[in-house]
């Protein structure tokens, strides 16, 4: 019976691990940057944060990456899409002027796709 409960127990944390990293809660809705703000993204571990940007279509918008991640994969960022490509200052602020453009779906990432994100222009 122990046994059992333990074998439970672990299936549950396992299935709670998945919701929370690929379903989760803060998928979106949180990690939304609304065009008020100043859109700063930070290159750091691996991740742009925020990697998900919900911004208006049709409006030219500025976009400042903070890069603090040393290693040359987090060199360049690109918007394929846009035809946009920046070289990203260490420790500093590097804007990325994002031209006014059709509602959709634009992915972002780095030039070997460690880094990446998804812009939504609506
Ligand atoms: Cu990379």
């Amino acid at each position: 019976m122990g046994v059992i409960l333990v074998n439970l127990i672990g299936v549950l944390l396992m299935i709670a691990i998945v919701w929370w990293f690929w379903l989760g809660p803060a998928r979106g809705a949180s990690k939304a940057v609304s065009a008020e703000d100043k859109l700063q993204i930070l290159v750091k571990d691996g991740v742009y944060e925020p990697d998900y940007i919900r911004l208006p279509a049709g409006r030219a918008t500025t976009l400042h990456f903070l890069r603090e991640d040393p290693s040359p994969c987090s060199e360049w960022v690109l918007f394929p899409d846009l035809e946009i490509s920046a070289e990203l200052a260490l420790h500093q602020d590097t804007k990325v002027t994002i031209p006014a453009a059709k509602p959709g779906e634009y992915p972002f990432s780095c030039q070997m796709q460690m880094y990446r994100g998804i812009l939504i222009l609506e």
